[in-house]
Formats: C-alpha cells, structure tokens, sequence
C-alpha cells in the first residue's frame, strides 16, 4: 500500500487558516528562518490552482501570471512536520512495516496480515478517515502487489483517492497510462522513449528486451516496472526532524559482525547526541547503500519514546537485517531515531529501562570527561581491528 498526502504543504496551510479553502493557494518556498524566498519557486500548490497549469518547482512570478488571483502562503515548516507525524502515527496503529519515503509519502507493507485484515481496502478507508478527522487533510492511497504499482495507484485518482489494483491486474493497469506516470522516468527519458514512438507503459512493457538492454540498467528498470515487476527504490527526498549518524565503509564489506559493529558505533552516537539533548524519539530507521549505490530503507515505530541506546539498537538490528540482502557487499550504513517529543508509556518494564538508562547516562558522562571511546561495547573492539587491517 502505498499512502501520499494531498498537496501536503498547501493542505497543512488550508488547516491553519480555514478562509484558504476552495481557492487557488501556492506555498512559496522558504529559507531556514523561515522567510519566503523572494523570487522564490512554487514548493506546492493546491488543486486549485493547478487547474490553472501551476505546478512544483515553477517560479513564484511565472504561476502568478497563470493565476493571478492566488494567494501565497508558506512557511510553517514545523506545523508540516508536526501533520506528516501526526499521520504517521496513524499508519502505524495498522500497519506492521512503514517505510517513509519523504515528509508526506510511506509505503505500507501488510505482507502477512491477511489473517487480521482480509479486507486491505477497509483499512485504507480506516486510515483515510482517521487522517482527516485528527489531522484535517486528505491522503490518496493506491493498493497493489508492488511498491511500483502501489505508487502509480496512489497518484491516480488523486486528490483523496483510493485505486485498488488486484493482484495479476498490475500490467493492464499500467497498459494505458502515459510513460511519465512510472516513478524515475524523466524529461529526458520520456523525450527518449517518445523518439522511439513509445507513449504508454503497455507500450514500454512490449519493447524487445534487447532494444531496451543497450540503453543499460536504468531503461531496464523502467522497462521491467512497466509489465509490473518491482525493483524500483525510492530515496527519502525530505528529511523530517531527525537525528541520524551514517558511515561510508573504507572498503565496501558483506560482513555482517563488521556490519553490526559499525551499526552498534552509529547508535552510540546517536543515543549519546539524544540523551544530551534531553531528546526521545519513537520511530528508528536504517539505511544500507549497496555497492551499486541502490540505497534502501526501513523504519519501525515503537511502542514507546526512548533514548536508550540498547533499545535503539535492538531495533536497528532487525532494521537492518530486514532490509539488506546478506550477501551484496554494503558501502554504508546509517542509523537515526525521530518522532521527538512523546510521552513515555508507562510499562511493566520501565524500571528495568530506567536502570539502563542511568548507566547509559554515566557512560556518557565518562566518555566526556576522559575522551570518546573511553567505555565501548566488546561489539566495537571489531571495528578498531578491522579496520587497521
Ligand atoms: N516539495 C517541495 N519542493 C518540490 C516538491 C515538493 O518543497 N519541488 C514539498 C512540498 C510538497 C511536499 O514536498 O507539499 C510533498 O511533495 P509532493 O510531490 O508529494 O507534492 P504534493 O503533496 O504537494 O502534491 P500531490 O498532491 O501531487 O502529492
Ligand atoms: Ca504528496
């Protein structure tokens, strides 16, 4: 299942100020105080507006002489961050792996859930409603075998849609539609295929193989996502609020104790920045980029806030063997905890937590006062030795 936010910025600027709806709106890209952009560019628009030709990415004065009459507002970048956390903690009330894409987009994998949700769709319509009701603006969600397909689904009926695409149906859906709706075909790209008298997707997906193979790895991809087989991934275009530590290898390794060991080294250094900062955070996420520089992610909400480096991790393993394949050597690594800010949960084990917690504290402070490294995990003597190889 794939979830993206309706005109997610302008959406979010509708919610706070009520009088903005129904009318053309463009948010105006800003700078990190928070200040438009003079002869800025359109980061988003409502629909609205785009029925006038606006889009993304367009220069403020160029949409402004397609509609004059729109009103541009922007700049609460916190409220997004705030409404993209908001849903997701709605996502994850149902679905067992979230795997956030950018501030407004996630892939929902319900991979083995049939038995608690035989209706996939019902849940969609759930999660729809409650996303309207507690965050007050609208999400469009394409259901599909593949993340592909699940993508292409979630942007056909939008705003507010839900396309359900049955399994086996995946390569007619696709059929019809203009090659530039497949994710990661580009101007350029569209421009190439349409020389060679390719327009659709069905098209695409009828192309001999050996004409496409000679144009390398990349019009492959696109020509295997049009008849339906997934391989495409996806990197995170916007970072929510995060602390986040990753390492670039110095020699690419499919060890996996190596890769464990700088795992547990990056949550060090994420738990330590956290604690210091009087952070907790709810939702873990791991990045591995292959050698071929494929990155892939995965992220897990907890069921509680925390800055326990122990609990980190233990997520983070499971991240992380998730989602690589254990063999193709990795060329980095990167750890990050977000969702700020919530209440700890009281549990069973919280007197347990708390007492890790403590020694974590303390470790931190020796670390201080006698340098980094002072107190390691047996786990990170590895690192030294591989290294020095
Ligand atoms: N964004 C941005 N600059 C861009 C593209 C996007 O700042 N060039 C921001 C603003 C968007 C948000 O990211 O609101 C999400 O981007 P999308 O591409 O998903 O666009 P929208 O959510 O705005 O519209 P749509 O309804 O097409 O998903
Ligand atoms: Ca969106």
């Amino acid at each position: 299942m794939h979830l993206d936010l309706d005109a997610f910025f302008a959406s979010v600027e509708i919610k706070l100020n009520p009088l903005l709806r129904g009318k053309p709106v463009l948010v105006g890209r800003v700078d990190p105080h928070g200040r438009l952009v003079p002869r800025g560019v359109v980061a988003t628009c409502s629909y609205e507006a785009r029925k006038f030709g606006v889009k993304s990415g367009m220069p403020l004065f160029q949409a402004l002489k397609l509609c004059p009459q729109a009103i541009v507002v922007g700049g609460h970048f916190e409220e997004y961050v705030k409404a993209s956390e908001a849903v997701f903690s709605i996502t994850a009330r149902y679905a067992p792996k979230v795997e956030q894409i950018g501030i407004d987009e996630a892939f929902l994998d319900f991979s083995g859930t049939e038995w608690i949700y035989p209706n996939l769709g019902k849940i969609a319509k759930k999660i729809r409603e409650e996303i309207k009701r507690e965050v007050g603006i609208t999400a469009s969600i394409g259901i599909a075998t593949t993340k592909v397909v699940g993508k292409v689904a979630s942007d056909y009926q939008k705003p507010d849609g839900l396309t359900y695409v049955p399994a086996g149906r995946e390569k007619e859906f696709l059929a019809p539609l203009p090659i530039a709706d497949l994710p990661g075909i580009g101007r350029k790209m569209e421009e190439y295929f349409h020389r060679l008298g390719v327009k659709t997707l069905g098209e695409l997906a009828n192309v001999p193989f050996e004409k496409i193979e000679v144009y390398g790895k990349f019009a492959i991809n696109l020509w295997e996502a049009a008849s339906g087989v997934d391989n495409i991934w996806f990197v995170p275009r916007v970072e929510a609020k995060s602390v986040s530590h990753s390492e670039t290898f110095a020699k690419n390794s499919a060890d996996i104790k190596f890769i464990l060991a700088m795992l547990q080294k990056l949550v060090e250094e994420v738990g330590t920045e956290i604690r210091k900062e009087g952070y907790t955070g709810r939702c873990v996420h791991v990045t591995a980029r292959y050698r071929d520089f494929r990155t892939v992610s995965h992220q897990r909400v907890l069921p509680y806030s925390t800055s326990c480096t122990k609990e980190i991790y233990e997520a983070a393993e499971v991240l992380l063997k998730e989602l690589w394949d254990g063999y193709t050597p990795l060329r980095l690594v990167g750890v990050g905890i977000s969702q700020f800010g919530e209440t700890i949960q009281p549990s069973l084990f919280d007197n347990v937590r708390e007492k890790r917690l403590e020694l974590e504290k303390r470790i931190d402070q020796l670390c201080e006062k006698f340098g980094e490294g002072a107190v390691v995990p047996a786990a990170l003597i590895r690192l030294g030795k591989v290294k020095n190889l």
